[in-house]
């Protein structure tokens, strides 16, 4: 299958002050040894000299040359310093990582058109793991892939070939450090990834990743021991269980010593687990841990975990508390290894949803934040939906658990507690489409959570930028447009779906187009509760109680109507149509205004769009026209099925008297 570079294209650049001054680059390379991650960044940086400047780069090892790259002391992991002194670039670094990220850098540097006279720029990265978790299965389809089909398996064989590589320099050239490869749904074959009938081609593609600073990572399926037909039990605490997983641990860290660790989603929705058994969530992630720890071994357990047949009409039980009563009272049981990974959202990845009320309310466990950028509930990557501003709310939203250093940024990057396995991993959005996302555009979220794990005080509208830079050039007109339509995505997104923090107004199982009425567990009646009268779903302290796990000052402000932010109103309060909004409008006629507006702004955004025919490469705009063509009439769709679903309960009429269907 052919593939693009997506952001790594390294065209000619022929003018301005940037090329004058390294048209005579060469490189040396001083310090220890070279391993495979310094001579892959070499070939990086000789990879974009030719492409950008048609020149071969020289390497010697000659210091006074003009691109140093220096392995020195003293300086944090993967961290690097790119400085420049009487025309000589120097890149140096404490490890191997810290010189791979540092070219990337400088090429950004270089290729984004950033003057070099007089650089001086020290990074390190602010979280330890930087993971995608693909959800790729073993048959070569990816759950919730929206850009083809799997690129790492096909009829369940291991892919390697030039794609991974590509595919590696990518995630490296904005920081992952850790790729699990499957689906946290292990099933059939990929069950048996953890036995000798696939661990040479496990241990080649984790030779490719460890060449671009990346550990490879499994999802392990809890029951493998059963299903495997080794033994009968998948009992954590039996003894036969605990030294059956040593035994094949030993044989995969001896076969894939470079491996990472595994992932694990365990008594979530239909997955097997240690509830089997009679036994907890710590139970069952430590024997695994107490198996992988000698080889440095890394278990992330998710806390993902719910009961998806509970009636829950009565409002003792509410899906959003179940991650939470899960695992808070296990806070502290987990071992060193362990890592409790933890979606942003107690729900499912909505649009707009409150944080997790895990982070906060667990102090001592290795915690890290999962998010998911394959849009499985924002557009599936046939809306452009840039959702780096909203991941950065996230990392800004303060717990509370302490005075200070509470975020969950701080949280997640080991300030607060002192860890150092912790992070954030997204659920990755590629597959084997050319452009890698499906639409060119969701290559943004790609390339922008790796930067934001890397460096969350980059502001979204920078990263954008970046990204711009690098895929389409530095012509003006692009630069703005797209900054523009990136930057509204998110927001214009949220307006013509579901209103004010409710969610799940989409079909069943696929999880596309508007269904007002589709959440799939409604048998117990809809999840939104909307009557006649108003909508919505109490997690107050007269409801679920959900409002309330959250430290103060934050409990207060969302069990309380009147305080609680409008976008998340109808998350935790059931409102009558007619109630005012901070913002001065009353609920009916927020749902009814967002959806004309969120439409406007698609228009604008295409409008806009349609300017760049010739600016941008012609396939890429006719592949992307396309795209925004069909986000258009669907973001009608939506309106108008919303809009009349609301007007019809409510019996309510728009007071500015447009039609609604
Ligand atoms: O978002 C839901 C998806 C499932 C997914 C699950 C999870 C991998 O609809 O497809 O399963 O979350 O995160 O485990």
């Amino acid at each position: 299958m052919e593939f693009e570079q997506a952001w790594l294209t390294y065209t000619k650049r022929d003018s301005g002050k940037e090329t004058e001054e390294i048209k005579y680059i060469r490189l040396s390379m001083q310090g220890k040894e070279q391993d495979k991650v310094i001579q892959n960044s070499i070939l990086e940086l000789q990879r974009a000299f030719a492409g950008m400047f048609g020149r071969e780069l020289i390497v010697c090892r000659k210091p006074e040359q003009s691109v140093c790259l220096m392995l020195t002391e003293g300086m944090q992991a993967e961290a690097y310093h790119i400085y420049e002194d009487k025309g000589e670039v120097t890149i140096a670094a404490s490890d191997s990582k810290g010189i791979l990220y540092g070219v990337f850098a400088f090429l950004r540097q270089v290729q984004t058109g950033s003057p070099l006279d007089g650089l001086d720029l020290r990074k390190a990265p602010k979280m330890p793991l930087r993971m995608l978790n693909h959800w790729d299965n073993m048959d070569g389809s990816i759950e919730r892939g929206y850009s083809g089909a799997s690129f790492f398996f096909r009829q369940n064989q291991i892919l390697v070939d030039e794609r991974t590589v590509t595919y590696a320099r990518l995630a490296a050239s904005v920081g992952i450090n850790g790729v699990v490869i499957n689906n946290v749904n292990v099933k059939d074959a990929a069950t048996w990834l953890i036995t000798e009938r696939y661990l040479d081609k496990v241990g080649e593609l984790a030779d490719i990743f460890g060449g671009y600073g990346i550990k490879l990572y499994m999802s392990l399926n809890y029951a493998a021991p059963t299903e495997l037909g080794a033994l009968d039990s998948a009992d954590p605490l039996a003894e036969e269980v605990r030294s059956w997983w040593k035994e094949q641990m030993k044989m995969v860290f001896e076969r894939v010593p470079n491996l990472g660790g595994f992932l694990i989603k365990a008594d979530s929705e239909g997955r097997p687990g240690p509830f089997t058994y009679g036994r907890t969530h710590a139970d069952g992630a430590n024997m695994l841990a107490e198996a992988v720890a000698p080889y440095g071994g890394i278990i992330i357990w998710r806390c993902f975990v719910y009961n998806c047949q509970q009636d829950w009409r009565d409002y003792k039980t509410d899906r959003a508390r179940s991650g939470y009563d899960n695992f808070k009272a296990l806070d502290g049981q987990f071992l060193d290894n362990v890592i409790l990974q933890i979606k942003n959202g107690p729900m499912d990845f909505q649009v707009r949803e409150p944080v997790h009320p895990l982070f906060g309310g667990m102090t001592q466990t290795n915690q890290m934040l999962e998010v998911q950028i394959a849009q499985e509930y924002t557009g599936q990557q046939r809306h452009l939906c840039y959702l780096i501003p909203m991941f950065q709310e996230v990392l800004k939203f303060r717990t509370y658990v302490q005075e200070e250093n509470d975020t969950v940024e701080e949280i997640v990057s080991g300030k607060t507690f002192g860890q150092c396995n912790c992070g954030m991993a997204a659920v990755a959005n590629t597959g084997d489409d050319a452009n890698w996302t499906g639409h060119d555009m969701a290559a943004a979220n790609w390339y922008g959570f790796g930067r934001l794990a890397f460096e969350p005080e980059l502001s979204a509208e920078e990263i954008a930028k970046e990204w711009i830079r690098l895929t389409y050039g530095a012509d003006k007109q692009v630069e703005e447009t797209l900054l523009f339509m990136l930057m509204s995505s998110w927001k214009a997104y949220e307006q013509y779906t579901s209103p004010l923090g409710i969610g799940w107004m989409v079909n069943p199982d696929y999880h596309y187009g508007p269904n007002v009425d589709g959440y799939e567990y409604s048998r117990w009646g809809t999840y939104h509760r909307a009557d006649h009268l108003g909508l919505g779903v109490d997690r107050s302290r007269q409801g679920t109680g959900y409002a309330l796990l959250y430290k103060e000052p934050n409990a207060s402000v969302y069990d309380d109507k009147r305080k609680c932010p409008d976008e998340l109103l109808l998350f935790f309060h059931h409102i009558p149509y007619t109630w005012k909004l901070k913002s001065g409008k009353t609920v009916i006629q927020h749902i009814y205004d967002a959806h004309f507006d969120g439409v406007d702004m698609v228009d604008e955004m295409v409008e806009r769009f349609r300017k760049l025919e010739g600016k941008l490469p012609q396939k890429q705009y006719l592949r992307m026209l396309e795209r925004f063509q069909h986000q258009k009439e669907h973001a009608r769709e939506w309106r108008d099925q919303i809009n009349t679903y609301f007007y019809r309960k409510s019996g309510i009429p728009d007071e500015r008297g447009r039609e609604i269907y």
